[in-house]
């Protein structure tokens, strides 16, 4: 980007002395001005005019007071005829600007800069406020003479938190929970103020606060005070409130001895709760439910069916304008039928039968958030209901806190996929944002990676994740390599060179990960339960859908996990098109070979190699290309501040460590099932398959469970 308005040589001395970066800030650093620029930015920051009675617009005035006293050393006063004006009329283009959207326009007044930011809602000045001042930071401000007009593509833009009343964070690897449920409602923690601030700056507007494994606590009166003092504190920054519902809530604390939806007194109940939740937090945004998965109570508890069970909370939240979102991650032991194909089986026939104020939500891919999965069958097949994407910002699956990945390309991977119903034109995206089957309600939900660590994600490079997926939220369209510039550009003051090597890293790591985890389109090999470090060996746990070696099959004779019409044809779920794609595995894209293929061990790949050379050697490439990645930081280090360089820098090399953990664990397993001899100029795992097993064993007290 524009580096030159940014005093990056003079300020990486001077600031970062004084301002040793730990992280905190996130993408919020309002860095120094260069000196040419300053006094362009110090005119235009003068002065601001606002309504400050307003409580948005008085958090706008307070975040433009720290980004000009960090990023000028001034300060910046109100008045009328300000530099800086919020207005909600005035502008012929705010007539046809959608909810929260903003026209930034730009004009001189008297030979002096003058930006008017213009909305129809609170929210609209906010963001566009937040757009101006990432304008600001990334140098990409200019006098424009053209206006700025930008809208949300999705309507609810929510992180879901899987956090637990205790402060445990189910999957969570960067501390404890942000909420600290003990001290509220009388203590309202600074941090809870960033945490808005953040997700304001970003377009996230909605956070389920609570785990989708839920705790029925959360509904009464003593937690809904609690739950009333985070939704005040969020809700000037435009951020809404959701609550995980248990199903089984109305036994649990409410004393009834069925929670059958199709039973009154079960709907009177929740009813009767809902009205109450509103009377507490009157912009409720309304309940995210996991029913009938993993244990979870459910309508099927009592023979209905997922929309008996979702149209009941609807019905409830309906008076107050509330919204369901009703998860589709549902798989059964019980069920004889591949796990990838069971929601899909579940949920299509019920396409047309929920309320007008449910959403389904559907994770990104068929099993459960892998460095790579197909897109999930569902999107495309169910057109007469809202359906809304599931990302997994946290690294359940993808080496945790300790594994750099940046995720965008991963998302994007999977709402540019077309779904061929009806068209090439129907992506994942147009399906999530409503546009493809005319919702006009339409959401997404990332999994949210922020604990109570200093740098709120564990990974400081994990941060970009969260950013992203605010990015992406707010416009899929966006390409991975802007979003992750303009992260590096708010986030740390690096010159044009380092910002493209970090860049460039980042933008490869998730490919590198799926190399040395899961090549081939691999999935679902990794430690029992937490998850973690590899662990394709597992065959003997009491649910075969959470063994190693259902998903890969691996044998003597070959590998992978055969869903074409001579396997379990889940293939048939998805379009022709799609099953075209998939379909042979001549041509397959073969990242997606072992996802839908079983193949022998000598089936030879485009390169002519055999799977099983191909396995080895991308194996190995994971590690040798996580080594470059290492390397890459290196060479930039020097840039980072101490503390901070050196932090990452331990964080990757125990990322290449683990990579080679990964390597040779994962093919000392599959050469003790095939037997065959290593591939000519192959370096062997240096310990036969016990060994690694024997690592796996002994880890206890894996984060995150
Ligand atoms: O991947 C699984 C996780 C569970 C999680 C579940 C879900 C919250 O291992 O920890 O439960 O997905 O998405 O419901």
């Amino acid at each position: 980007m524009f580096k030159h308005f940014f005093a990056w040589m003079l300020a990486s001395s001077l600031v970062l002395s004084v301002h040793a970066q730990n992280g905190y800030d996130l993408w919020l650093n309002y860095y120094p001005v260069q000196a040419t620029a300053q006094k362009e930015y110090s005119n235009l920051l003068s002065s601001i005019q606002l309504d400050d009675t307003n409580p948005t617009q008085r958090i706008i005035l307070r975040e433009f007071e720290i980004a000009v006293r960090k990023m000028l050393n001034q300060s910046i006063v109100q008045q009328s005829n300000a530099s800086i004006q919020l207005k909600k009329e005035g502008h012929s283009s705010l007539a046809n600007l959608p909810a929260e959207g903003y026209i930034l326009s730009h004009h001189y007044h008297k030979k002096k800069p003058v930006v008017t930011i213009y909305a129809n809602d609170d929210a609209g000045l906010l963001y566009g406020s937040f757009r101006l001042l990432k304008e600001l930071q990334t140098g990409g401000y200019r006098s424009q003479e053209k206006d700025i007009i930008d809208y949300p593509s999705i309507q609810y833009r929510v992180l879901n938190h899987w956090d637990n009343l205790d402060r445990s964070v189910e999957r969570g690897y960067a501390g404890i929970s942000l909420w600290n449920w003990h001290t509220l409602p009388d203590i309202i923690e600074p941090r809870y103020i960033d945490y808005a601030r953040a997700n304001a700056s970003i377009g996230i507007n909605t956070v389920a606060l609570t785990n989708v494994n839920a705790n029925a606590l959360v509904l009464t009166p003593q937690y809904l005070e609690k739950v009333k003092a985070l939704a005040d504190a969020l809700r000037p920054y435009n951020i809404r409130v959701v609550l995980t519902a248990r199903f089984s809530a109305p036994i649990e604390i409410g004393g009834l001895k069925t929670a059958d939806p199709l039973e009154p007194a079960v709907q009177d109940w929740w009813k009767k709760k809902t009205a109450e939740i509103y009377e507490y937090v009157p912009d409720f945004a309304g309940y995210l439910v996991k029913a009938n998965s993993e244990g979870q109570p459910g309508p099927q508890d009592y023979q209905r069916t997922h929309a008996d069970g979702a149209n009941l909370l609807a019905a409830a939240v309906a008076p107050f304008n509330g919204i369901v979102m009703w998860r589709a991650f549902v798989y059964s032991n019980e069920t004889p039928e591949d796990r990838f194909k069971q929601a899909y089986n579940e949920f299509k026939p019920l396409d047309g039968s929920f309320a007008e104020n449910v959403l389904v939500q559907v994770k990104n891919g068929p099993i459960d958030f892998q460095p790579r999965e197909p897109f999930h069958p569902l999107f495309g097949a169910m057109p007469k209901t809202p359906l809304m994407m599931e990302f997994q910002l946290t690294q359940e699956y993808l080496g945790m806190a300790t594994h750099a990945a940046y995720l965008a390309p991963m998302y994007k991977e999977v709402l540019e996929m077309p779904t061929y119903r009806p068209d090439a034109n129907a992506t994942v995206a147009r399906i999530v944002t409503g546009e493809q089957d005319k919702h006009t309600l339409s959401a997404i939900a990332g999994v949210a990676n922020i604990g109570n660590d200093v740098n709120w994600t564990g990974h400081p490079l994990s941060q970009a994740n969260w950013y992203a997926y605010g990015r992406l939220a707010w416009n899929p369209q966006l390409s991975s390599e802007e979003i992750i510039e303009e992260w590096i550009d708010q986030t740390y003051l690096l010159s044009q060179e380092a910002t493209d090597i970090l860049a460039g890293l980042l933008l490869n790591s998730r490919e590198v990960l799926f190399k040395y985890m899961t090549p081939l389109g691999l999935h679902h090999i990794m430690g029992w339960s937490h998850h973690f470090g590899p662990a394709p060996w597992i065959d003997n746990m009491h649910r075969a859908d959470w063994t190693s070696v259902y998903y890969h099959k691996a044998d003597s004779t070959g590998i992978g996990f055969d869903r074409t019409a001579s396997g379990s044809n889940a293939l048939a779920q998805y379009a022709q098109e799609i099953q075209q794609l998939y379909g042979d595995k001549n041509t397959i894209d073969e990242n997606f070979l072992l996802w839908f293929h079983r193949v022998n061990w000598e089936f030879k790949l485009k390169n002519g190699k055999t799977v099983w050379e191909n396995l080895c050697f991308r194996y190995e490439e994971g590690v040798q290309e996580m080594q470059q990645l290492l390397n890459d930081f290196l060479s930039i280090q020097n840039e980072f501040g101490k503390e901070e360089g050196k932090h990452i820098e331990q964080l990757l090399r125990l990322q290449l460590k683990e990579a080679q953990w990964w390597r040779d664990a994962c093919l000392a397993y599959f050469q003790s099932k095939n037997q065959r001899p290593w591939p000519s100029g192959f370096t062997p795992p240096p310990h036969n398959v016990d060994y690694y097993k024997e690592i796996q064993a002994k880890l206890k007290f894996v984060p995150g469970i």
